[in-house]
């Protein structure tokens, strides 16, 4: 158990709130209670993976004004768990001292056209792109430096890859634009990229940066499968990223954590998506790490000094369960009963009533005492290979995690 810092206890009764009540908002709940620190959430449902944790439930949707004003009454701070914000109103609400990260360094990050754009003030490295209605009045000769598949990605919301589509042929984008003639989407080049890896990190009230070794990430159909760290990367891009990291979060003067998917191979270091908040790319820290990345924001968000972040483990393996189709063989009892008995496993559930197709349903934990990347590797894999056999990927036909 970690000490509550200096919150102030004779003002509001909770010293923070959370909107949104799905997992990350949960395990931003355990890591408070390790703290003992109070938490009220704002969301739809008592189902919902936090409601049954957070000490408070005030039952709105997270985008309902009137809930938002009740969060921001009984909370000194308030955080975000997903990036489904409504910033123009909650400024209306709120003044920007009870929000964290603040809601100005937040404005750039909640959409890919914004954030695009940030990105490219900042001179950083990252696929190129155009917004639909640019591309669709290029000229023919601008039109030749696009070559197919080319990736259309939908402006807001498109987390877990559901707002994402591959086109690969002239027929292909012209049945889409035919289809898609809002601005709400934009288009983005292909990129060949032989490995995806992230960065999870924080940023102080006094503007200290604190990082997670950078990750090894997996996605299938979008949706992120595993998660390896350390990634094998090199000095010079692990810089690279650190300082792409520092760039974004200081020009920002944001303060929280926050997290980036990057592209890594023959194409370089390019970034993929900024996530203003937790990711899962990090869960692996809960277990792998002193602090998490959940520590990390509950300590920020509370005005307690972060703890500098240091590995547990020589390395850590975290595999997304994901939901699989209705009236698959196994139950899920079953299911999370047989894969307890792995040797070293450590289980999060999140508890969501409804398993759908392709839905974090949970994931699990695995720490890797190998003290050399190939080592770790062959470990990793014969773990997910163990895992595989007993909740494999709803996206794979032939049901391997890799
Ligand atoms: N989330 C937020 N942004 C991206 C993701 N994946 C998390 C949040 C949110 C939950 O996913 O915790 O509340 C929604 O999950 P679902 O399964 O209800 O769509």
């Amino acid at each position: 158990m970690f000490t509550s810092g200096n919150i102030n206890k004779d003002s509001k009764p909770y010293p923070i709130g959370i909107i949104g009540g799905g997992q990350l908002a949960l395990m931003l709940v355990e890591a408070a209670k390790e703290r003992n620190i109070k938490v009220c959430i704002q969301t739809k449902s008592s189902d919902d993976p936090a409601a049954l944790k957070a000490d408070k439930v005030i039952h709105a949707d997270p985008l309902q004004i009137r809930g938002n004003k009740s969060l921001l009454k009984n909370c000194e701070k308030v955080i975000f768990e997903n990036e489904w914000v409504k910033i123009e109103k909650l400024k209306q609400i709120g003044s920007e001292v009870f929000f964290i990260p603040n809601l100005d360094s937040l404005y750039p990050l909640v959409d890919r056209i914004s954030q695009k754009r940030f990105i490219d003030k900042l001179n950083l490295p990252s696929p190129k792109w155009l917004p639909i209605k640019d591309f669709e009045n290029l000229a023919e000769e601008d039109l030749k430096t696009w070559k197919f598949p080319i990736m259309a990605k939908s402006f807001k919301g498109g987390y877990d890859g559901k707002g994402n589509k591959k086109i690969s042929s002239k027929e292909e984008l012209d049945n889409f634009l035919n289809m898609n003639m809002s601005e709400e989407w934009i288009i983005e080049e292909w990129i060949d990229y032989e490995k995806e890896i992230a960065l999870i990190g924080s940023r102080d009230n006094d503007g200290v940066i604190r990082v997670f070794p950078i990750v090894e990430t997996f996605q299938l159909n979008n949706i992120c499968h595993w998660v390896l760290s350390p990634a094998q990367t090199s000095y010079e891009v692990d810089i690279f990223a650190y300082n792409i990291f520092s760039s974004i979060v200081n020009d920002l003067n944001y303060v929280g954590v926050l997290g980036i998917e990057f592209f890594f191979g023959k194409c370089g270091l390019l970034i993929n998506e900024i996530a203003p908040r937790t990711h899962n790319s990090g869960h692996f820290s809960i277990e792998a790490c002193n602090s998490s990345q959940f520590d990390q924001q509950i300590c920020i968000s509370s005005g307690i000094k972060p703890p500098d972040i240091n590995m547990n483990s020589e390395g850590a393996l975290m595999i997304n369960l994901l939901g699989l189709k209705k009236n698959y063989s196994l139950k899920i009892e079953d299911r999370i009963e047989k894969l307890s008995n792995i040797n070293g496993a450590n289980i999060h559930w999140y508890g969501k009533s409804k398993e759908n197709f392709g839905r974090k349903m949970g994931h699990i934990t695995f720490l890797l005492d190998e003290n050399n990347h190939k080592k770790r590797s062959e470990k990793a894999d014969s773990l997910k290979k163990e895992v595989n056999d007993i909740w494999p990927s709803p996206y794979d036909s032939k049901n391997r995690l890799i």
